[in-house]
């Protein structure tokens, strides 16, 4: 009995991990370990010597269990010390240095034309890029070889062959997006439409992709008065001049009428263009009365309702407001271009934040 004590204890004591204290436990108190088969043995001894041998084995199976258990804790502990000693972090470390990006001026001015308007009361309004040619053109009162649709360099889908339907279109302008939003809410409704559009056209001053944002605002009684307004609040607050004069000159547009083309108020001093001052004019939108038609096409009664729309470059205003000098550099994805001309991202435009750059 002593020699199987020391045997055990040792081995228990020797076991380096886990796999191998089972190992012994096992081999000792297993099915059929050492120790459990002298406990079956003992059926077989005399009263007498059962007497004197069954508590002694009882006795020794205890104490190799609590020495197994002990040496359990023991090798958990230093599993727990090891892992402690290898995977410490020093947490007042400097970060590692990551590559930051910057935000786009068009996203930038993007945002700063929709907080305005939010102000305004004008939500956003948002459509597919890729459009029927009803929505784009027929919608907005530009049927089919009307000349208008020529002005517009229109990108044109596919078709498979022998499919007579029109073309899908790149959208031109991002009217269709209003009209989508007069045929879901009716109204009464004021909505601006910001977003990419198409045009296949590229020179100094154009691209065949870039952004534009249109106005809409459609109630029993809006005027072109109400619209004079909503640019003059717009524009002091997007260039940060209180006062800012604009000049309406008559036009035409097929969805508008009457129509007019608006001017801001600008000066050009040593060749620097001043915003806001001066006796020059700079044109800036387009606008004008929703036209009946367009109404009519998006299913709001022009009988009852009328409004305004306007729609200007988001590309021009950016480069208005923080002086840079070239389009086609906006979607060349210069690296050091956007790091020069780009925001950080923490610079959220908001009402209360003033002009900067
Ligand atoms: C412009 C000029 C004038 C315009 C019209 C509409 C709609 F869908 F409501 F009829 N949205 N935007 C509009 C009017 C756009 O851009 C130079």
């Amino acid at each position: 009995m002593e020699e199987l004590r020391q045997k055990y204890l040792e081995a228990i004591a020797g076991a380096a991990d886990e796999a191998a204290l089972e190992a012994v436990r096992v081999q000792a108190l297993g099915k059929k370990g050492e120790i459990s088969l002298k406990m079956r043995e003992l059926g077989r001894m005399s009263p007498e010597e059962r007497k004197v041998a069954g508590p002694a084995l009882n006795a020794l199976k205890n104490e190799i269990n609590s020495a197994i258990a002990a040496r359990r804790a023991a090798l958990e502990d230093a599993a727990l010390e090891e892992r402690l000693r290898g995977e410490w972090l020093d947490v007042t470390l400097p970060g590692r240095p990551r590559p930051r990006g910057t935000v786009h001026p068009v996203s930038q001015v993007t945002e700063e034309i929709t907080a305005i308007f939010a102000d305004l009361g004008f939500k956003v309004a948002e459509g597919p890029q890729i459009e029927t040619d009803w929505y784009n053109f027929d919608a907005l009162n530009i049927p089919p070889h009307h000349p208008a649709r020529q002005e517009f360099d229109t990108f044109y889908m596919h078709r498979a062959p022998g499919d007579d339907r029109p073309p899908h279109v790149l959208r031109t302008h991002t009217s269709p997006v209003q009209i989508r939003a007069m045929e879901k809410e009716g109204a009464p409704i004021r909505v601006i439409a910001p977003g990419r559009v198409y045009r296949s056209d590229y020179d100094q001053t154009h691209t065949p992709m870039f952004h534009q944002v249109e106005g809409l605002a459609i109630d029993r009684d809006i005027s072109m008065a109400n619209l004079k307004w909503v640019l003059e609040e717009f524009f002091a607050a997007f260039f940060g001049i209180d006062g800012i004069k604009t000049r309406f000159r008559a036009s035409h547009f097929p969805f508008t009428e009457p129509s007019a083309e608006v001017d801001i108020q600008c000066s050009w001093v040593d060749g620097q263009l001043r915003i806001g001052e001066g006796e020059g004019w700079m044109e800036v939108l387009g606008s004008g009365m929703v036209h009946p038609k367009v109404l009519e096409a998006a299913g709001v009664d022009p009988s009852q309702w009328q409004g305004f729309a306007f729609g200007m470059g988001i590309d021009r205003l950016a480069m208005l407001k923080y002086g840079i000098p070239d389009l086609r550099a906006f979607f060349d994805s210069d690296l050091r271009w956007l790091r020069h001309y780009g925001f950080a991202a923490l610079d959220v435009p908001t009402l209360h934040g003033g002009v900067s750059g």
